[in-house]
C-alpha cells in the first residue's frame, strides 16, 4: 500500500495528494470494466469540441454550452457500495460523493491540462484495466514544477487541498484501453 501526501516532502508530490494501490480485487475490477462498458457511453463534449474518451455522468454533469451544472441520471446501484467505501477511505462523510463519471480511454486516448471545475470539492478516482501516467504541473515562476503519479489498475486517488486547487492534471494517450471512476464532492454553497 502507497500513500502519497501524508509527509510532503519536495520528492512526495503534489501536497493533498494520496494514493493507494489494489483498491479493489481483480475480479471486482472486471465486473465494475464490464458494467461501465454497457454504458451508454458518448465522446466527452465541451461547447463545439469533442474528446477521444468516451463518458457517462451521473447525479451531475457539466453542460459546457451553458456553462453550468446540469442535473444528470442518479447514481446507479451498482456504484453506490463503491462510492461508499471511497467515502469511507478519504474520511468523507457518507453521500458526500454527489457527482460520477465514468470514463473509457482507447488506447492512444489521454485527456489534456485542466483543473476540474470549480463548483466540485474533492476528486477520487479508481484506476481499472491498464497502468497510466497520471501528470501533475503547476507554475513556480517562469517553470512548472511536475510530478507524475503512475495510477495502477485497481488503485485509487485522491486530489484535495494544493493538488486540486493549485494543480493541474492530465494523463497522456493511454498504451492500452483504461477506465476510470470519479467520484466528486460538491463545494458548499
Ligand atoms: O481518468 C481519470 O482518472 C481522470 C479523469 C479527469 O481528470 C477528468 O475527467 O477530469
Amino acid at each position: 500500500m502507497t500513500q502519497l501526501g501524508l509527509f510532503a516532502g519536495p520528492q512526495a508530490g503534489p501536497a493533498g495528494l494520496r494514493y493507494i494501490d489494489d483498491f479493489v480485487e481483480a475480479a471486482a475490477e472486471g465486473d465494475l470494466i464490464g458494467r461501465i462498458a454497457a454504458l451508454p457511453l458518448q465522446r466527452f463534449q465541451f461547447g463545439a469540441f469533442e474528446g477521444n474518451r468516451r463518458v457517462a455522468s451521473f447525479g451531475y454533469r457539466y453542460d459546457y454550452s451553458l456553462q453550468r451544472l446540469a442535473e444528470a441520471e442518479p447514481i446507479p446501484d451498482w456504484v453506490l457500495p463503491l462510492a461508499h467505501r471511497v467515502e469511507a477511505w478519504a474520511g468523507l462523510v457518507g453521500g458526500s460523493v454527489r457527482q460520477v463519471l465514468c470514463t473509457e480511454y482507447d488506447a492512444g486516448v489521454g485527456i489534456g491540462w485542466h483543473r476540474d471545475k470549480p463548483h466540485f470539492d474533492k476528486i477520487l478516482g479508481l484506476s481499472l484495466g491498464s497502468s497510466c501516467k497520471f501528470r501533475f504541473r503547476r507554475r513556480s515562476g517562469d517553470k512548472w514544477e511536475r510530478h507524475t503519479l503512475e495510477a495502477q489498475p485497481r488503485s485509487l486517488y485522491m486530489m484535495g487541498g494544493e493538488a486540486r486547487s493549485q494543480w493541474e492534471h492530465s494523463i497522456p494517450p493511454v498504451e492500452a484501453r483504461r477506465y476510470s471512476i470519479t467520484f466528486r464532492t460538491m463545494k458548499q454553497a
